[in-house]
């Protein structure tokens, strides 16, 4: 039996650019990436979303969009990563340099997909156009997609 983690990664568009966080360390080190980690007990996941997103990039929102959910699977790992992704198009603060992540503003036609997960250029075009989706991303390592689903819904 397969047992699944909550996880949240919010990205911060304004048109026509979106901020992303090179991991520094941990999960995914060395990839750009959304603002985001693990739900923690007792908290709600866009509570969690919000949290990460201050620990992460020193931001704050008034309002989360829920755009996505994600389940991925790692070949040889038992637990599924089920990720709730989230859209702010507005923010307080300045985006800051934390120990897990250096955030940095690219423009839309200049998203660094080769240095991303390999699952962004499937979503990240859906979540640019605001609609809303669901997928399964299954990897072999860190590079590869065995196999995946993906697809457009009514509601997260
Ligand atoms: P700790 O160790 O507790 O600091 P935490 O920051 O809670 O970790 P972390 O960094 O392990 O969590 O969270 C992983 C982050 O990476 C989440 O935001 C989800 C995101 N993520 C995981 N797999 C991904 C994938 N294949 N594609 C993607 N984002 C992914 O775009």
């Amino acid at each position: 039996m397969c047992t699944s983690r909550l996880f949240t990664l919010v990205l911060v568009v304004q048109p026509p650019r979106v901020l992303l966080g090179m991991k520094k360390r941990g999960f995914g080190a060395g990839l750009w990436n959304g603002f985001g980690g693990k739900v923690q007990p007792g908290e709600s996941i866009e509570e969690a979303a919000r949290r990460e997103l201050l620990e992460e990039s020193g931001l704050t929102v008034d309002t989360l969009q829920k755009m996505g959910q994600i389940t991925f699977e790692f070949v040889g790992n038992s637990e599924l990563m089920d990720v709730h992704i989230f859209r702010a198009d507005h923010f307080h603060g300045e985006p800051t340099e934390s120990d897990e992540m250096r955030p940095q503003w690219f423009q839309l036609d200049e998203v660094p997909f080769n240095h991303m997960w390999a699952d962004d250029i499937y979503w990240f075009p859906l979540l640019l156009q605001k609609k809303l989706f669901r997928g399964y991303f299954k990897f072999q390592g860190q590079d590869t997609i065995l196999e995946h689903t993906l697809k457009e819904v009514e509601e997260v």
